[in-house]
């Protein structure tokens, strides 16, 4: 076996088991608005189409650290090592005592009554992902035809790509005529600058439409110069913050599946909050108000 046997999470990193207390204090009703759960796999056994294999990270885990961070609910989005079996994603729901909410992968071929039962266990999206290390290709007639599916239950559309994936996935994004959220701020080549024509042109995509949001996380993957202060990913956090304050979302991102350089510490992470966000009401927006209109309607 190979260090990274996709069928083994043996060489892959255990998620950080004691992070710092962070010195940073979110407002009240803070949501973490990327994370996952993983199996634990002896009961939600893992895709056999995945490209890796997770350490188990299951809910009672998500659940503690929120609760140690200060964050009050979770958006769990399902990975692609759980394909398009969303019972452990549904479990956790379940299990959040109305505390979190999901965004599914499923398939063109998903039924109704399928899409009911999500939407009742707190399902509010689905998942594009175009990042080709962690899936096949999927057809934008697949991809449109599940849009057209979801769009009656009001769900958006949470997009995953990198950077130079753009150009290809501008024109679909266009067409899917529904909220869309960008994982991991697009994923920028951190070395190239936030004020570069690459960034540049993602900024323009947000700013000529209104419907597309953004998670500034994922420093983790993002950076060259590395934790713990993730400084390389700072500038392109604050300047979406600054630009679209009412679009942005934050999340840990834990368990970091599929990580390999190193394991994030989720309470720095935490603490890098109010380097991004430098302002309370712009952290009150990035944490608790544009997290609980898309979630939570009408909640407090
Ligand atoms: C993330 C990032 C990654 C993995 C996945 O669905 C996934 O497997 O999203 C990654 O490898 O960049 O958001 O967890």
């Amino acid at each position: 076996m190979t260090a990274h046997d996709k069928s083994s999470s043996a060489g892959y990193l255990p998620f950080c088991a004691a992070p710092t207390r962070p010195d940073y204090v979110p407002p009240a009703g803070a949501v973490d608005a990327h994370c996952h759960v993983f199996g634990p796999s002896a009961a939600f056994p893992f895709a056999p189409e995945r490209k890796y294999t997770p350490v188990d990270a299951p809910k009672e885990k998500l659940f503690e650290l929120r609760d140690f961070l200060g964050f009050s609910r979770n958006v769990i989005v399902q990975a692609t090592c759980h394909g398009k079996d969303n019972a452990a994603l549904v479990d956790a729901l379940e299990g959040s005592e109305g505390r979190a909410r999901g965004v599914a992968v499923v398939g063109a071929d998903i039924t109704d009554e399928e899409l009911e039962a999500l939407h009742a266990a707190g399902v509010r999206g689905v998942r594009f992902n175009f990042v080709k290390r962690l899936v096949d290709d999927t057809p934008d007639e697949v991809f449109e035809s599940i849009a057209a599916r979801i769009k009656p239950l009001g769900w958006h559309i949470v997009v995953y790509f990198e950077a130079p994936d753009l150009e290809r996935v501008a024109p679909l994004i266009a067409r899917l005529g529904t909220t869309i959220v960008v994982d991991h701020m697009g994923r920028p080549d951190v070395t190239k600058g936030a004020e570069s024509a690459e960034f540049g042109q993602f900024i323009a995509m947000l700013e000529g439409n209104p419907d597309i949001w953004v998670k500034v996380s994922c420093p983790e993957r993002l950076t060259v110069s590395g934790p713990p202060a993730y400084e390389d990913v700072v500038p392109f956090a604050r300047k979406l913050v600054e630009t679209f304050p009412d679009r942005v979302l934050w999340g840990t991102d834990w368990p970091h599946p599929n990580m390999i350089s190193h394991m994030p510490d989720d309470g720095l992470l935490t603490d890098m909050i109010p380097k991004i966000a430098v302002t309370e009401q712009a952290r009150q927006a990035l944490l608790v108000d544009n997290p609980m209109r898309l979630y939570w309607p009408g909640e407090d």
